[in-house]
């Protein structure tokens, strides 16, 4: 590796290395110089806050070492290299996580340095909490103070942020690229029912878990014209662009710990700042304010994360955010790839680019225009350049989420991408039209370029399925039906090798290790696995279904759920101002039925809420005809329906539904008569943290969308690997859940994918009415039962079933969704035997969804690279 450090130096750069803090001793010696020196403060002014700070750089420090010899190891050997590009990183917090993963040199001495046994489960992270116990600070409380890197909505997020923990955990050469939104996710707060968005200034007490790159300043152009020169070059050729408007990208890097491996990744966020050029014109015409108030608006490109969820909000913005990152990314990637100096034709053998949906799609067009427009390659060569490199992955079906950016924006905005975008498409077209001759209608059907709306507008999907090697879903379900729905052309004209499916995962060590510990340790010491290797192999967790019926492990078993409720019922009471929803001696016989997820009519929140309102109008129907609360008990008994969720700030009907589940809340949980049979809380600003309490608490949870439209879903794998059971649709990754754990382990009910577009055309045209059991919850609604105040105040939800095509099929699910509950109580309440038995079954079997495995296919089906294992 090259260094500007003469060879005669080398010695005292070798007697000063840095070390690792390998003991408590050093641990705290390190601490405390960070409370002196990097906080300014001191033993008589170091508060939670501060310790915080001064352990997050403490353990920083020991990443940072490894980041280093990763990095260096990775030029070294120069493996064919991944890059992740999200607009998305929904990390949480980094602290916890790095405690668990991190390894000091002792961890690798204790088993004897070999890279295949390794550290003990928990070293360092029981060495740091006792080592703080005697600093004067509890490492709970500590973890407490660490704000949630937002930096996505949900699914799709959160999936980044389980891809980085997994690349580095299978020693990938695999950076990720985003954005650093100095504002992440709005925080939720509820008042009097209603979402209100409040900003998540995340940034507030600096970030010690960023590395600031300012030396790295990558200029970014935007708006301007194309020089097409005297004699009219034609557009393939190389073409010079003379931006309008120009802003610097810096990146900020986060060291990314992969779990018992010294490998340390990188997450690469790029933040805008203004150039220091400066605008003579206007400075001469004493305009000095002015000009440096446009420098200043440089910055507003990556102040805020867009927060709709499967949902295109068309904003100019968001196309330069788009544009900002991805000519930020592939100038740093192209960067990296001409030091090794090797032929352009290698691009694709040297790195693959995932791009995670289309809003990365930019990134391909950028990559053309590098390689012609300033590399001077000839059009074809570099389109083939591009096209071997990167692939695509699509996230949804739903059509208000499939971005589509009209001419007009997208050409005044970066007008030489434009040309670019037209003329892969007419190579693109002049190929369909060899392959299927005079098809005027599936030429016009394919077409990057749609023609039908009043204004033209550039189908980026389109444009990433015809700029990639290749195309994934993410779940089984969900690929085939991008096969034959969105993208069924392009499997006609592709073939369907260029198709395939990876079914999502999630990261085993947060979501099982982290998030339930007290599950982790029995499993630990049950499969006899002191070291948690199955954390690295889950399909370990098989040896746990010979104890399915054991009534002593049951017992164990039970007593963590309980646990984790109990510490679930806490955080509720935290949040309900001191109060309890559930009386405590309650806990361990109240069934937690738990829906937490985006809000969105898809994911049909509002059949669940029904579901709750018919409970509940039947409970007060039997006891008003006279039934004792032993006989209600008996048909339904005690039950907690716990929600948690954002809406999109403009979508009404989203929000109505969360003022539907606090309004039902106030009456049920109010209602003397219940007492404590039922209840019902909206858990406020659902985020990763309050997530790693909610998962592991829960008996149910919820995957009820309508079939066809959640692609995978990960939450659901994330309560299946805690021993919560579900409750679902056909949909998603739930097909394969029940195909890993068993179906007589998973409730399912409702239609199938197949069937939805038959029941859609028979709401629109032979409307036949809601079932009973479902208008008696919209009548009650109608009535005011939950908004005496304002009888239609839930009208919108009521209108959109019985007048409005129900899209969402919730009139025709709802019985059968009833009737599965009604089975789920039977169950958790006749037979706890029984459902302890599913409950651990179920985790013996969920392996499958380790974010290990997804990304092990990604990097044997996709990205064609290996692993780089330390030494
Ligand atoms: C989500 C899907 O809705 C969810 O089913 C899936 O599990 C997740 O991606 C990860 O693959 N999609 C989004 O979050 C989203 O916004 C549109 O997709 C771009």
């Amino acid at each position: 590796i090259e260094t500007t450090i003469p060879a005669q130096s080398r010695e005292i750069w070798n007697k000063h290395k840095v070390q690792k803090f390998n003991t408590a001793d050093e641990f705290q010696e390190r601490f405390i110089s960070h409370v002196e020196w990097t906080l300014a403060r001191s033993l008589y002014n170091c508060d939670d806050l501060a310790a915080y700070q001064a352990t997050s750089q403490s353990v920083r420090d020991n990443l940072v070492i490894d980041w280093n010899k990763t990095q260096q190891r990775q030029t070294a050997r120069d493996p064919k290299r991944v890059y992740y590009l999200s607009l998305e990183f929904l990390m949480g917090r980094a602290l916890d996580n790095a405690l668990i993963n991190m390894r000091t040199d002792t961890d690798v001495r204790d088993v004897g340095d070999t890279d295949e046994t390794l550290t003990k489960g928990n070293t360092s992270r029981e060495m740091i909490k006792n080592a703080m116990n005697e600093l004067g600070f509890k490492l709970e409380d500590i973890l407490d103070e660490e704000p949630d890197a937002a930096l996505g909505n949900g699914g799709l997020g959160r999936l980044a942020a389980c891809f980085v923990d997994s690349m580095a955990t299978g020693n990938y050469p695999a950076w990720g690229y985003g954005l650093r939104y100095q504002y992440g996710i709005f925080a939720q707060k509820i008042i009097n029912g209603y979402q209100v968005e409040t900003p998540d200034y995340w940034l507030n007490f600096t970030n010690p878990w960023e590395i600031e790159r300012a030396e790295i300043q990558v200029p970014i152009n935007f708006y301007g014209y194309v020089d097409r020169g005297q004699n009219e070059k034609s557009t393939l050729e190389p073409s010079d662009w003379i931006g309008g408007e120009r802003v610097l990208a810096v990146p900020y890097d986060m060291p990314i710990p992969g779990f018992k491996t010294s490998t340390v990744n990188n997450l690469r966020l790029w933040s805008a700042k203004p150039t220091t050029e400066f605008d003579f014109k206007k400075f001469n015409n004493g305009d000095y304010k002015n000009s440096v108030e446009e420098q200043q608006r440089a910055e507003s490109i990556t102040a805020v994360l867009y927060p709709n969820d499967n949902f295109l909000q068309g904003k100019e913005l968001r196309l330069k955010q788009q544009y900002f990152w991805c000519a930020a990314s592939l100038h740093d990637i192209v960067r990296r790839f001409k030091k090794g100096k090797r032929a352009w034709s290698e691009f694709p053998d040297a790195i693959a680019i995932q791009i995670n949906d289309t809003h990365p799609t930019l990134a391909i067009v950028e990559l053309q225009r590098i390689l012609v427009d300033l590399e001077k390659l000839d059009w074809h060569e570099a389109w083939k350049i591009v096209t071997s490199t990167f692939a695509f992955t699509n996230h949804t079906v739903m059509q208000e989420a499939l971005e589509k950016w009209p001419i007009s924006l997208l050409g005044r905005l970066l007008p030489r991408h434009l040309e670019i975008i037209y003329d892969i498409n007419w190579f693109f077209l002049q190929d369909v039209e060899k392959k299927f001759p005079h098809d005027m209608d599936l030429l016009s059907r394919v077409s990057v370029i749609e023609e039908s709306s009043q204004e033209r507008q550039v189908r980026m999907a389109y444009l990433a399925i015809i700029g990639s090697h290749k195309v994934n879903g993410v779940a089984e379900l969900h690929s085939d039906l991008i096969k034959t729905t969105i993208f069924k052309d392009f499997v006609k004209i592709y073939g369907s090798n260029k198709f395939t499916n990876v079914t999502n995962g999630i990261t085993p060590r947060r979501w099982l290790k982290q998030a339930n510990p007290k599950l982790a340790q029995l499993i630990s010491e049950t499969i006899n696995d002191p070291e948690d290797n199955y954390l690295l192999d889950m399909s370990k967790l098989t040896q746990l279904s010979k104890y399915a019926e054991d009534e002593k492990f049951q017992k164990k078993w039970n007593d963590v759920k309980q646990f984790n409720k109990q510490r679930l019922a806490d955080l509720i009471k935290k949040l309900n101002n001191g109060v309890d929803i559930i009386e405590r001696d309650h806990i361990r016989n109240t069934l937690f039925d738990i829906q937490v997820k985006r809000i969105h009519e898809y994911k049909r929140q509002q059949m669940n809420i029904f579901g709750v309102i018919h409970r509940y109008l039947t409970m007060k129907e039997l006891l008003q005809s006279g039934a004792s609360i032993e006989e209600v008990v008996k048909k339904y008994p005690r039950k907690v329906s716990i929600f948690g969720g954002k809406s999109a700030p403009g979508y009404y009907m989203a929000k109505l539904i969360i003022k539907l589940i606090n309004s039902v809340a106030d009456v049920v949980n109010n209602d003397k008569e219940i007492q404590d049979l039922l209840k019902v809380y909206f858990i406020p600003d659902y985020n990763v943290s309050k997530a790693e309490i909610i998962t592991p608490a829960s008996d149910l949870s919820e995957h009820i969308s309508t079939a066809g439209t959640e692609a995978s879903g990960t939450s659901n794998m994330k309560f299946v690997m805690n021993g919560g059971l579900i409750i679902g649709t056909v949909d998603g990754a739930n097909v394969e859940i029940t195909r890993e754990i068993g179906e007589d382990n998973i409730f399912l009910f409702g239609n199938l994918a197949e069937n939805v577009d038959e029941l859609r055309y028979k709401h629109q045209f032979h409307n036949e009415g809601v079932p009973a059991s479902l208008a008696k919850v919209l009548d009650a609604m109608q009535n005011g039962a939950f908004s005496p105040q304002n009888h239609s105040e839930f009208m919108p939800l009521i209108d959109s079933i019985k007048s409005h095509g129900d899209y969402y099929l919730v009139s025709d699910d709802f019985e059968a969704y009833i009737s599965t509950q009604e089975l789920v109580d039977q169950v958790y309440h006749k037979d706890k035997k029984e459902w302890l038995k599913k409950s651990i079954l179920s985790v013996a079997n969920i392996g499958f969804f380790s974010s290990d495995r997804c990304i092990e296919e990604y990097a044997d089906t996709i990205w064609n690279a290996e692993p780089v294992k330390p030494e």
